[in-house]
């Protein structure tokens, strides 16, 4: 048996490692999306060094995982990343549950880069239509949601989920768990794994929350609505 001090020190070594060696390791069929936007695109809101381990280490890490579980299964690489998540029950249960775990990190990560990166405000259009209708409302809408992202407990998202009619319905889920799992489509969402925001905002997660809308991009959001009334909406 090895002695302790060498054994702690193993274990030191393999968590610093991690990040890198992910980010090394990320060769396969799914890929890491580039940021749309620098790192400091949402500032103050978000602080770029949170982006930036945010991105390129914690996503990249979801990307690598989700590789390295079907590396054996290469029937499952041709598989979009939706439909990996919408054909789970289908999968050997041997990668059922780290499949569940990175490619809805992949999936969930990619929509939230997307959606950011702009000046906030409100939307316009059908969709400002459909707020009103579905949720009560912008104000309401923001409420709610804030709500129900302080309430995960734990790890977890805060999603908006669309149906091909478009309808509006906001859906908490705990850990990685995305909303395609039930073969509904998202939205929007916002993270609120403390490594979203724990260097600036530490333990004030509602603060967070309150300050996300300030980044939001509306015409962005607009397009994956309309995208999802027409059925084109993927991830
Ligand atoms: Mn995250």
């Amino acid at each position: 048996m090895l002695p302790r001090r060498i054994l702690l020190l193993s274990a030191t070594a393999t968590l610093f490692a991690r990040p890198r060696d992910a980010a090394a390791q990320a060769a396969g069929p799914y890929a890491l999306p580039p940021l749309p936007y620098a790192p400091e695109a949402n500032e103050p809101h978000i602080d770029a060094q949170t982006m930036t381990i945010h991105h390129d280490r914690h996503h990249a890490a979801y990307v690598a995982n989700l590789n390295n579980a079907i590396k054996d299964y290469p029937q499952l690489a041709t598989l979009a990343p939706d439909a990996l998540l919408g054909r789970l029950p289908e999968l050997p249960d041997t990668i059922r549950t780290v499949v569940r775990n990175n490619a809805g990190g992949h999936v969930n990560h990619s929509m939230f880069w997307q959606i950011m990166g702009g000046k906030g405000g409100a939307p316009g259009g059908a969709l400002a239509a459909a707020i009103e209708r579905d949720l009560g409302g912008l104000e309401a809408f923001k409420g709610a949601f804030n709500r129900a992202g302080a309430g995960v407990f734990g790890s977890g998202w805060v999603f908006v989920t669309v149906t091909k009619e478009g309808k509006l319905a906001l859906a908490p889920r705990p850990n990685q768990d995305s909303p395609l799992l039930d073969g509904a489509r998202v939205l929007m969402g916002n993270d609120v794994w403390e490594h979203a925001y724990y260097l600036k905002y530490q333990n004030r997660r509602p603060d967070y929350l309150a300050a996300w809308w300030n980044v939001l991009d509306w015409a962005k959001i607009a397009a994956r609505y309309e995208q999802a009334m027409a059925g084109t909406l993927a991830i």
